[in-house]
């Protein structure tokens, strides 16, 4: 074991130390997932003689910059949840309190937080097909319309703009314009910032063609024609936890990005990670799409539970909520590309540009399909 990773493993059970968990911690493990937190799975011996599992995660800072208010969207949000998913049949994150009671801690000058971990569960990065994507359609239906009467004034936006289609752009815009401002510095940041626009090249343009759906989101969003909900924000197959004996879905995790936003959003980011026919880095671009038939099984799980609480706009712009998150995401990571991998990071070269070409590429699949995702 590398001392960076024994180091870490000793701040997470450090960390892990701060909660009120009773009995002996036998065992920590790296949980290698997501983008954005560094994960760890402590065990411990439970009273009745058998063990339970935690699941810690220290918090990037660097992008939630205010804890105190993100774990506060994320007490209210597990709170309401878990008053309703019984009946559902579903369950809720349960947070583990620190000794002191409170959601979150600092442990060696670090942000910690822990749930419960759910046992019996397996989580997708691919879709096995139509079943599991209805089944995740209606988990997410049932999270919009559990949390629809919600006061959304006590609701932090814990990362300003997070799904203002405008912002995305002009957050593209002033990677470009940086760059352009640095083109023929033969430092080594002018040369990377060269060598990076010159391979995006593709995406670049793409992302240009495509300006024309940020405009018509912008315009309704910005009238109110699209109403601000309490959402979601990472409505990704594998923030759904399965049933591991019978694939039932059982429970929406992350609660990071849970905040005002709009459910097609929500429905969007469900199309472009779910409806998938590649990873979401593959760097053979051919193998990117969206299934049409993962997509309608989208589309009917999620009517079936929110069909009555959607306005009329919102169902006629269902179709294109698919590609509009596609290119918000590809344009994220096209910036991420851009400015040196500093958000998503990247364990290899160009990961971020394959991200940013699949997404594109799903882009331009669902134009092809536009006419059956709208009679879906
Ligand atoms: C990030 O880290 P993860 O996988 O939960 C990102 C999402 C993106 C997603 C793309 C806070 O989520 O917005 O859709 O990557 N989360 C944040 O895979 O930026
Ligand atoms: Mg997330």
């Amino acid at each position: 074991m590398s001392d960076n990773v024994s180091s870490s493993q000793e701040a997470a059970i450090a960390a892990a130390r701060c909660f009120a968990i009773e009995g002996e911690l036998i065992d920590t493990e790296a949980l290698p997932r997501g983008h954005i937190h560094q994960t760890w799975i402590s065990t411990w011996t439970a009273h009745a003689g058998g063990k339970q599992r935690f699941l810690h995660q220290r918090i990037n800072e660097s992008i939630f910059q205010q804890v105190g208010r993100l774990m506060s969207n994320i007490e209210l949000v597990s709170r309401k949840l878990g008053q309703s998913c019984e009946a559902a049949g579903y369950e809720a994150m349960r947070l583990v309190p620190t000794n002191q009671g409170e959601s979150w801690c600092r442990s060696a000058g670090a942000a910690w937080r822990t749930y419960e971990f759910i046992e019996n569960t397996r989580a997708f990065d691919r879709c096995t097909g139509s079943e599991q994507a209805h089944a995740t359609a209606r988990i997410f239906g049932w999270f919009h319309a559990s949390l629809a009467e919600m006061d959304a004034s006590l609701f932090h936006e814990t990362i300003p703009n997070f799904f203002s289609p405008g912002h995305r752009w002009l957050q593209f815009q002033t990677a470009l314009s940086r760059g352009e401002a640095l083109a023929g510095d033969e430092s080594s940041v002018g040369r990377d910032f060269a060598r990076r626009r010159a391979l995006a090249k593709d995406a670049i343009a793409f992302a240009k063609d495509q300006h024309w759906l940020i405009e018509l989101f912008d315009r309704h969003l910005s009238k109110g024609e699209i109403p601000s909900r309490i959402v979601h924000g990472d409505t990704k197959l594998n923030n759904v936890l399965f049933d591991a004996e019978s694939g039932a879905a059982r429970c929406v995790v992350d609660l990071d990005t849970c905040m005002p936003g709009f459910s097609l959003y929500d429905f969007g980011d469900m199309v472009r990670f779910t409806a998938a026919t590649s990873e979401e880095d593959e760097p053979d671009t051919s193998l990117a799409g969206t299934s049409l038939e993962v997509y309608r099984a989208l589309a009917a799980g999620y009517l079936e539970c929110a069909q009555d609480s959607i306005l009329p706009l919102e169902r006629e712009l269902l179709h294109l909520a698919g590609p509009l998150v596609s290119l918000l995401i590809g344009l994220r990571f096209l910036t991420d590309h851009l400015t040196g991998d500093t958000y998503f990071g990247a364990s290899r070269e160009n990961q971020n540009l394959d991200r940013a070409r699949v997404q594109f590429a799903q882009v331009a699949h669902m134009e092809k399909m536009r006419d059956e995702m709208l009679g879906a």
